[in-house]
């Protein structure tokens, strides 16, 4: 059977990701399943059902990260993969992640719809962490399974209190036993949500991904005194909240002073003792930066180094400064990214080369095996908010151009 006569089913995708919606739903519409938490699990659970049930086998790795693999004539291939993740944002929307996971599984399902048989085996992949907000940095699992951690290091990293990727991983039953990484990817595809404006902007129901921008996140620990906040003289006071407060202004000055490409955002802190009449003592807070040209992450990283030691001395404070995360930009595959524009051209899909301004399972992949990428706009180019949305027909075109995709590299 032609490739070019096998279509998705849409309406199919859509139920399973409105299905996939009800686990960890929000007021608001949204999703929040914290990796590696009970929500996270049933999410887990309820795709790998899915997948057992469209004749797939499953393997879990000790990144808890999951391999549901169709067979091909030859189980011998490396296999062609599609795959993101299903870990949310806290107050995360139902396509972030789960999409590029269900348009891998519309595809398993496609194929066996229409009895089509491939060469080489097709897997579904789910990268355990991929947003890095219980857990940091971002990518983790992906990144073991690329070398660029080790096992030991994944597994170490801890939440807020204090809980391992390692025992929680135990503790909701995904700590596999396959090794992590390691074997050969024939190609990998991931579909996702811009998460930005472009494609809408554009009309663009495609984006050929052509790389990823590159990331530094940073933990900053300000040590000041606490003390009483109505007798302590403002002259005398190491006020470790105002230190962070002007750290936080410069650190979105340097992204100004660097469009149109920087982004620079500090999304996470916490005051310590957090009581309204006590001289804060000390704060703890997250610093991300990104930027296509490597260059100018560094210089920003620099200015970043300077201002804080600046600030940090003028107020009389100590300052823990550890960068936690360097992420390089990323260019991923050109007969990858050949694949899905030629996906999106074969079915007339209007489509736009595009770089990322999200980190992806895809930048880490991209390492050792072919990697593309392929986006569909979501409304307003809202995301990591409960408000994202996307359009049926625009997820099904991408799931098609998907499809296609990966039967022309497994073809190749
Ligand atoms: O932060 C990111 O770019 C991704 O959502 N983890
Ligand atoms: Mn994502
Ligand atoms: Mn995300």
């Amino acid at each position: 059977m032609s490739v070019k006569n096998i279509n998705i089913n849409g309406q199919r995708l859509w139920d399973s990701l409105m299905e996939m919606a009800k686990i960890g739903a929000t007021e608001k519409g949204g999703n929040c399943r914290l990796a590696l938490t009970d929500l996270d699990k049933q999410g887990r659970d309820l795709f790998v059902r899915w997948c057992e049930e469209a004749g797939c086998s499953i393997k879990v790795d000790k990144m808890g990260n999951i391999f549901a693999r169709r067979a091909g004539r030859n189980p011998d291939l490396p296999p062609v993969m599609a795959g993101s993740h299903l870990d949310t944002q806290p107050t995360g929307g139902k396509f972030d992640g789960v999409y590029g996971v269900l348009a891998g599984l519309e595809v398993v399902r496609t194929l066996n719809d229409h009895s089509y048989e491939t060469d080489a085996p097709v897997e579904v992949a789910v990268w355990t962490n991929e947003e890095g907000s219980r857990f940091a940095p971002a990518m983790v699992a992906s990144g073991v399974f690329a070398g660029v951690f080790d096992l030991d290091y994944g597994l170490s990293r801890a939440d807020l209190d204090g809980k391992t990727m390692g025992e929680e991983l135990e503790r909701i039953g995904y700590a596999g036993s396959e090794e992590v990484g390691g074997r050969p990817i024939r190609a990998n595809f991931e579909a996702h949500i811009e998460q930005g404006p472009i494609l809408e902007d554009e009309e663009k129901t495609i984006g050929v991904v052509t790389g990823a921008q590159g990331q530094r996140w940073y933990e900053i620990t300000l040590t000041g005194m606490e003390a009483h906040a109505g007798p302590t003289p403002m002259r005398t006071r190491k006020d470790a909240l105002v230190g962070a407060a002007r750290i936080v202004g410069d650190v979105n000055r340097i992204g100004l002073e660097n469009q149109p490409n920087a982004c620079a955002t500090v999304g996470l802190m916490q005051v310590s003792p957090n009581s309204r009449n006590v001289i804060p003592g000390q704060v703890f807070f997250a610093v991300d930066f990104r930027h296509p040209d490597d260059e100018i992450l560094s210089k920003m990283d620099a200015e970043l180094r300077a201002v804080s030691e600046r600030i940090a001395g003028e107020i009389g404070l100590e300052m823990d400064f550890e960068q936690i995360w360097y992420s390089p930009p990323v260019n991923f595959d050109p007969d990858c990214v050949a694949a899905v524009r030629a996906g999106a051209e074969e079915a007339g899909m209007p489509h736009l080369d595009i770089v990322s301004g999200a980190g992806h399972d895809a930048c880490y992949i991209n390492r050792v095996a072919p990697t593309g990428m392929i986006f569909v706009p979501c409304e307003g180019g809202i995301s990591h908010n409960e408000a994202e949305n996307a359009k049926p027909e625009d997820l099904a075109a991408g799931c098609n151009v998907l499809l296609h995709a990966m039967l022309e590299r497994a073809h190749a």
